[in-house]
C-alpha cells in the first residue's frame, strides 16, 4: 500500500515526507497504522549516517498505534489491538531463550541494517528500494511493518503519545537503572545527561529508593525537571568542571551506581572518578567511533568497579512494559512531564526544539 513517510534521502539532511510503497505483511509481519511515534537520539544518529544501511531510508523506532493487518502465521495479536512497537529480538536464541533479548544474537540484522535477514526491504520508491525494518519497524511512517517479537499489547488508559516512548527511550533509562543496575533502596547514583534517557533514569532511581541522586545537565529547565521527577542534586557543568570532586563534594565515599547517557569521553572519565569502591557504571549513550573504556584499569581492579554496556535498559519488553505502565498510572513515572507531541508533518521543527533545549520528548502524533 501507499504510505506517507519521514524519509532521510542523504547524512544530515533533513527528514522529508514522501509516498512510498509498503510491502503487505509476510506470514511473520504485522502492519500497525501509526497513531505516534517517538523521536530518539539513536534515529538522529542514524540519521547522520552513523549506521550501516543506505539512503534513501525510513527511521523511527519508537511507534505506538493500531494493528491493520497480520499475517497468516501471526496469533501475538489482531487486527484493531492497540500497541507499542519496540526493538526485534529472534526469539530462539540462548540471550532470547534466557529473558535478556536486548543481547539477542541477531540484534543488529533484526534492528540496524535497514533490511529484513534475508535482505529484502519493506519498502520502495518506484523502482528504488528504500531502507525499512529499522528496529524491525520503520516507524517514521503512516503504516510500519512489525513482528510479534516486538509488539506489546496496551492497555486502553494509556495515550499512544506516553506509551510510544516505553519502546526505547523510557525502558532505556528506567530499565538502566532497575533492571541492569538493579540500584539499591538507599545507595547513590550519578546520571550524566537529563534528557528523555537520563530523566527515565531519574525516575526508576526513586522507584528503586536511591538516597542520593544526582543529575548532571547543562540545561536549566531539565535540571529543575530532574529535581522535580526525584533527583536529589543536580550539577551544571559549567560550574562543575571537576565532575568527580563535585559528586565527592556530595557524598565522600563516591557514588554506588553512575548512569551515562552523553557517551562523550570527557564526561565519562569524571565519571570514573566519581565511583565508589565496587561501584558501576552503565553506559548508554553512544560515543564517538573507535572510543576507549574509560577510567584506569589500575583503579577499577584496586576497587573491584565495573564498566559495562546496557541495551534496552536490559529489557524484555514483553515482562517490563507492564511493569512501566503500572508505575505510570501510579503516578511514579509521569511520563507526560517529559512527552511534548508535535504533528507528523512538523518532524523537522519538533527536533530544531528538542535540540534547543525547548523540549526533551518530542513525540510525533499522526
Ligand atoms: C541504540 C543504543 C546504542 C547502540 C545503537 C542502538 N539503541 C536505541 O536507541
Ligand atoms: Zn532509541
Amino acid at each position: 500500500m501507499q504510505v506517507t513517510a519521514a524519509v532521510t534521502r542523504a547524512p544530515g539532511a533533513a527528514f522529508e515526507l514522501a509516498s512510498v510503497e509498503l510491502d503487505e505483511p509476510r506470514a511473520d509481519e504485522v502492519r500497525v497504522r501509526i497513531a505516534a511515534v517517538g523521536v530518539c537520539h539513536t534515529d538522529l544518529v542514524a540519521r547522520e549516517g552513523g549506521m550501516p544501511f543506505a539512503m534513501p531510508a525510513v527511521l523511527g523506532h519508537e511507534g505506538a498505534g493500531v494493528v491493520d493487518a497480520v499475517g497468516a502465521a501471526v496469533t501475538k495479536v489482531k487486527v484493531g489491538d492497540r500497541v507499542a512497537i519496540t526493538f526485534r529480538s529472534c526469539g530462539q536464541c540462548a540471550r532470547c531463550q534466557s529473558g535478556d533479548p536486548a543481547y539477542c544474537y541477531m540484534m543488529p540484522a533484526l534492528n540496524y541494517i535497514g533490511m529484513r535477514p534475508d535482505g529484502s526491504k519493506a519498502l520502495h520508491e518506484g523502482q528504488v528500494d528504500v531502507s525499512s525494518n529499522f528496529f524491525g519497524q520503520s516507524s517514521f511512517a503512516t503504516y510500519a511493518l512489525a513482528y510479534e517479537t516486538n509488539l506489546i499489547r496496551l492497555p486502553d488508559d494509556i495515550p499512544f503519545e506516553l506509551a510510544a516512548p516505553l519502546g526505547c527511550g523510557v525502558q532505556t533509562g528506567a530499565g538502566g537503572v532497575m533492571l541492569a543496575l538493579g540500584a539499591k533502596a538507599g545507595s547513590g547514583i550519578l546520571i550524566t545527561g537529563g534528557g528523555a534517557v537520563g530523566l527515565s533514569a531519574v525516575m526508576g532511581a526513586k522507584i528503586q529508593g536511591c538516597s542520593t541522586i544526582i543529575v548532571l545537565e547543562p540545561h536549566a529547565e531539565r535540571r529543575a525537571l530532574a529535581s522535580a521527577l526525584g533527583a536529589t542534586h543536580v550539577l551544571d557543568p559549567a560550574q562543575a568542571s571537576d565532575l568527580a570532586a563535585a559528586v565527592r563534594a556530595i557524598v565522600a565515599t563516591g557514588v554506588d551506581y553512575a548512569f551515562d547517557t552523553t557517551g562523550r569521553p570527557e564526561v565519562l572519565s569524571g565519571v570514573m572518578g566519581a565511583l565508589a569502591p565496587k561501584g558501576v557504571l552503565g553506559i548508554v549513550g553512544i560515543p564517538p567511533a573507535g572510543t576507549p573504556l574509560p577510567g584506569d584499569l589500575g583503579t577499577v581492579l584496586t576497587f573491584g568497579q565495573t564498566v559495562r554496556g546496557i541495551i534496552e535498559g536490559d529489557s524484555d519488553p514483553d515482562e517490563f512494559l507492564p511493569v512501566l505502565i503500572e508505575h505510570w498510572r501510579a503516578g511514579r513515572l509521569p511520563l507526560e512531564k517529559l512527552v511534548k507531541t508535535y504533528p507528523f508533518a512538523e518532524i523537522n521543527q519538533a527536533i530544531a526544539a528538542q535540540h534547543h533545549g525547548d523540549c526533551v520528548k518530542v513525540v510525533l502524533t499522526l
